[in-house]
Order: structure tokens, then C-alpha cells, then sequence
């Protein structure tokens, strides 16, 4: 259904886009603009490892630190934790572009360094949303990326230690779910959990951003309490939309009561709409795809307006507020159909010389009301996605001018500094690290897609790379398959029967040899392994040895955690949304 709807969007991208061969950008053009961009990268990456690692971020200007990731999420970073002393944020961010870039030398260096030196048994207090995005997803997609191995790393000396790493993190998280509502807390000490007094408020991107990261952590270690976490919170929190299919920006996590009922799709509530959407892909869940269509449905009746998207109550759909966030340029790379709504932010990227984070719209006029901009990717990101849904060389042009903007008015001898005020274009003292988890990795890709060639990959809000349909999703390595999991102990089956085999006929031959005996698991084998029981009467009966039944005989849930395995497939039922275990999987 996917492949028909891409194409459908195709078909209409070749109708609205002009022909590309009209462009100044030939190939020594894109050349030259990777260039470009790499020497952004490595201006500032350099920067940051030599007067800022192993602290979080780099602060341009003084050539200094700050240990950011401890209290991120918190516009003033004032209350900084004396005992933290960081956890090399952003070079964990920078480990994904290093490889897009094709630098697997500094890849392999970075690995080794964080192997050894890593720990995440730090007193600090972490935002869950900010540190799943970035440490989470960088070290899971790292992992992936290390043991690719188109990525050969010289030393060969891989041996899973980021995903321990990203195993370790996972495990700190998982307090933070234990509430009455299934909803996480925002915040999570690293070390202690929970913290006393803990604020309930969050937000919907808070709780409904988890998904990618916490999934892919499950599918690679065989443990399912992450994914589970993260599809009871996002089940939940999609449970509270209004008639109208729209949620608000924030909550209180305990009661599940709204907080904040207007909502748009910029800050607080973006990477929920986008998740949706990408878990889809990456997962395969139709519930995904569904929640996704409603939503988007809802943003495009009650939140758009032309080719902007203001705020509304999610009770009503009535216009709340007519102004415009930055991170709102998130939103026509996801959409990768319409440029119309592209071609706005960059009339006032053009008209600012970068965006600022948030503005009014009065009368067609834009009048900043938050003047910063901290060298955020959305603009970027979009103008990616438009041009590799289009192959249009305006978006390069586009491109070229984020990037002369960024060199003209953010770059300073110390690395790249955010902008304080738009008006004045007077610089800020912070290089946050999605600059180059993000931005940079964008601007790159736009002028050199080689990366990507062959490969299938879908990148999380953090700009992380996760592969879509591959074998890793499947194939649970042994060290990681928890001693509970369901596994096949006889595969060496003559002939090996596919289930549905096994169904048409159950007096199928099962030689079972013990030396040959392997674990494996059922799912990813999907192989009907059967047990042979005798019951009496000389008749021999055939059982399913992987059947698991549902936690309640109604089969109604509220967790994949309580439903249990199919015996024909011998594939683990989810929980839907509407509440019922099944196999809701699509392959
Ligand atoms: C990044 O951390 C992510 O893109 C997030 O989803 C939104 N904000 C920043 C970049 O602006």
C-alpha cells in the first residue's frame, strides 16, 4: 500500500516540479557544496574535541564546555549539576554523519573511545525525550552502523560494547514508565531514577517520541520491556486525543489529564506526528500507519492555513494562536509532497538571514517573538527530503544558501555559535549538538547522497540513521536473547516446513538430532516448530512447542506484555489499538 502511495506521490511531483536539467548545478557545483559542508563539519567537530570533549557541548565563543546534557530541555542551563562532568553528547552525536561522510577511521576511533570510557552511572538529571533522541538513538544507530560491514573498521575490534552501552541507558530509563498511566516522566536522574518530587508535566512529543529508539533497542538485544515501554505510552497518550482527532501540548503524566490543550506541530508536539509516521516504515505495525492518517488528517483540517500551520484547541479545532516555530520546517520533508509550505520558511530564512524560533503572523506580516536561533536542521532536513522526492536542483540552491548564511553569520573561529537575536544577528555562547548530528548531516546528504545508494534507511528525529526491513530487526544475536524468550530448541526439521505447510499437514516428519540442537528464535526462523506428544491409544498428536497463550482467555490487552505467542506462526501477538491481541504484524 505504501509502494502505491509513494508513487501516486511521484506521479504528482513530476506534474508540479520543473525540469531539473534548467539548474546551474551540475556535478562540479554539488562537488564543490559537499566540500562545503564538510568543512563545516569538521570546523566545528574539531572545535568541539579539542576545548570541549569529553563535556557535552561546545561553547563557540569562549572556547569552553557546558555539561548540557544534564538538564537539556531547560531553555537556561543554570542549574547544572556540580558532580557531572558530561557524556561526550556530541561526539555521541557525531558518530552516524562521521560515517555518512565516509570518515570511518575517526568512526572507529570515537567507538573505541566511548567503549572504554563511557558510563551513564552519572548523577544527572536528563531529560528522557532529549537524551532517547540523542544518546539513545546515536549509540543504537552507531551499533548498527559498526557492525555493517560495508563500514570495515580497521581495527576490527568491534564487539558490541555501544549496544551494551545503549542496553545500559535503556535500563535507566525504565523507571521513569513505572507510573499508573503508563506515561513517562520527563525527567529521569541516571543514577537514582525517579527523583522525589518529580515534576508530573510533560509533553505530547515527550511521550509519544520514543518509539524508534526504544523499539530498535528491543529488536537488537531480544529484551521487549523497551518497546513495550514506549508502544504503552504512545497507546495511552494517543487514547486522550479529543473527537477530533487532535492532542494537546502538554500533560500531567499521572492523571493523564491535558495541561495545555492548544496544540500545533512545532515545539512539543512535532516528532509525535513524526513518529507515527516512521514507525510505520520501520516496523511495518499498520496501527502505526493508521494513527498517522487520522492525525495528519486532523493537522491538515484544523491547524493549516494556506501554506501555514497555526495553533488550535484540540477540543474545538478553533484557532488559538497565529504563530510559527522553526521547528515547524520539519514539516514539508515530512509531508516530501507539498512545497509550498517549504517555499514560506525559506522566503523567511532569506528574509532573516536564518529563522527565528518563533513568529507571528499578523496581516501577512512576520514579526519575531522569540529572536534566537540556535542552528536548528528543520530547514535543512526538509529541503533534503524535498529534493530526493523530487530531484529538483532548487532545493540545492536552497541548500547553498542555508549554508553561505550559516558561514556568514554563525561561523566564529571557535567553532559555530547560535544566534542570539535575528535582528541583530549578535552570536550565543552554544553549539548544540544536533548541529552536527543534524544540520551538517543534512546539508551533506542534499549534495552527496552516496551514502544512501543500495540502502534503506530512515533517520530518527535526531538525524540518527536506523535501516528499514532489515535483518537486524529480526535476528536477535545470541549474547542478547534474554534466557526467557521463546525459542525454537528443535530447528533441524526434514524438511523445514514453513507454517502454513505445517497446518495443510501434520503428519510432517520431525527429526530431531540433540548434538545439531541450536537456540534460535521462532520469530525470526518462522519456522512451526512442533512437539510430538504422545497421547495414548498408540496416536501420535503434534503440538505447537511455541505456543504461548494470551495473558486473558477475552484476549483484550493493554500491552503486547500480555499477549502471548501464536502456535501456528509462531510469532509473538501485539496488542492493538483497540485493545485485542493478535497477530497484527504486517510482514
Ligand atoms: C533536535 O533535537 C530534534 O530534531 C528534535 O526533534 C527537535 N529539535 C532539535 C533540533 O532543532
Amino acid at each position: 500500500m505504501l509502494v502505491y502511495r509513494f508513487r501516486t506521490w511521484v506521479l504528482l511531483l513530476l506534474v508540479i516540479f520543473p525540469d531539473p536539467s534548467l539548474s546551474h548545478f551540475d556535478s562540479a557545483k554539488k562537488k564543490q557544496m559537499r566540500e562545503k559542508v564538510r568543512k563545516m563539519f569538521y570546523h566545528a567537530y574539531e572545535n568541539y574535541m579539542t576545548h570541549a570533549f569529553p563535556h557535552d557541548e561546545l561553547k563557540p565563543l569562549s572556547r569552553s564546555f557546558t555539561d548540557s546534557l544534564s538538564e537539556l530541555g531547560n531553555l537556561k542551563l543554570e542549574h547544572l549539576p556540580q558532580n557531572y562532568n558530561g557524556t561526550a553528547l556530541t561526539l555521541i552525536e557525531s558518530l552516524s554523519s562521521l560515517v555518512i561522510l565516509g570518515n570511518c577511521t575517526e568512526f572507529e576511533r570515537a567507538v573505541l573511545w566511548l567503549s572504554e570510557n563511557l558510563t551513564f552511572d552519572v548523577d544527572a538529571r536528563v531529560n528522557l525525550f532529549e537524551c532517547n533522541i540523542r544518546v539513545l538513538g546515536g549509540l543504537v544507530s552507531a551499533h548498527i552502523l559498526a557492525t555493517d560491514s560495508t563500514n570495515r573498521l580497521v581495527q576490527g575490534s568491534y564487539k558490541n560494547q555501544l549496544l551494551v552501552l545503549a542496553e545500559d541507558l535503556g535500563r535507566r530509563f525504565l523507571p521513569a514508565f513505572d507510573t499508573p498511566t503508563g506515561l513517562p516522566y520527563a525527567w529521569i536522574n541516571l543514577k537514582y531514577g525517579v527523583m522525589k518530587n518529580e515534576t508530573t508535566e510533560t509533553s505530547t512529543s515527550g511521550c509519544g517520541s520514543l518509539i524508534l529508539e526504544m523499539g530498535a533497542l528491543s529488536r537488537l538485544t531480544g529484551d521487549p520491556r523497551y518497546e513495550s515501554a514506549a508502544l504503552r505510552a504512545l497507546r495511552k497518550l494517543w487514547s486522550m486525543r479529543s473527537s477530533l482527532n487532535l492532542l494537546g501540548t502538554t500533560l500531567d503524566m499521572e492523571t493523564g489529564e491535558w495541561i495545555e490543550h492548544s496544540s500545533g506541530i512545532g515545539a512539543g508536539v512535532d516528532s509525535f506526528y513524526e513518529y507515527l509516521f516512521k514507525a510505520h516504515i520501520l516496523f511495518g505495525k499498520e496501527d502505526f500507519w493508521r494513527m498517522f492518517h487520522s492525525a495528519y488528517l486532523a493537522v491538515q483540517k484544523y491547524f493549516r492555513h494556506g501554506p501555514w500551520y497555526h495553533e488550535a484547541d484540540m477540543r474545538t479545532g478553533k484557532a488559538t494562536y497565529w504563530q510559527l516555530t522553526s521547528l515547524q520546517a520539519f514539516w514539508p520533508g515530512l509531508q516530501a509532497t507539498a512545497n509550498t509550505s517549504h517555499r514560506e520558511f525559506v522566503y523567511v530564512w532569506k528574509k532573516f538571514g536564518v529563522l527565528p524560533e518563533r513568529y507571528l503572523l499578523d496581516h501577512q506580516m512576520l514579526h519575531p517573538t522569540e529572536n534566537y536561533y540556535p542552528l536548528r536542521p528543520e530547514l535543512a532536513e526538509s529541503t533534503f527530503y524535498l529534493y530526493q522526492a523530487t530531484k529538483d536542483p532548487w532545493y540545492m540552491e536552497v541548500g547553498e544558501t542555508i549554508v553561505n548564511s550559516l558561514n556568514s553569520y554563525t561561523k566564529v573561529e571557535g567553532g559555530f555559535a547560535s544566534i542570539r537575536d535575528v535582528t541583530t544577528m549578535q552570536t550565543e555562547d552554544h553549539m548544540h549538538s544536533f548541529f552536527l548530528a543534524e544540520t551538517c548531516k543534512y546539508l551533506y546528504l542534499l549534495f552527496d547522497d552516496s551514502f544512501l545508494v543500495d540502502r534503506n534507511y530512515i533517520f530518527t528525529t535526531e538525524g540518527h540513521p536506523l535501516p528499514v526491513l532489515s535483518a537486524w530487526q529480526d535476528r536477535l544475536p545470541e549474547i542478547y536473547i534474554p534466557s526467557n524468550w521463546t525459542y525454537v530448541k528443535v530447528i533441524f526439521i526434514l524438511p523445514q516446513i514453513k507454517c502454513e505447510d505445517q497446518l495443510g499437514d501434520l503428519s510432517v516428519l520431525i527429526v530431531q538430532d540433540e548434538k545439531q540442537t541450536k537456540r534460535s528464535s521462532a520469530m525470526s526462523l518462522q519456522v512451526c516448530p512442533a512437539l510430538s506428544l504422545n497421547a495414548g491409544h498408540g496416536e501420535q498428536l503434534v503440538e505447537s512447542a511455541c505456543h504461548v497463550p494470551d495473558a486473558r482467555s477475552d484476549h483484550k490487552c493493554f500491552g503486547d506484555e500480555e499477549c502471548g505467542v501464536d502456535s501456528t506462526s509462531c510469532r509473538r501477538r501485539s496488542c492493538s489499538m483497540a485493545g485485542y491481541c493478535g497477530l497484527w504484524l504486517v510482514a
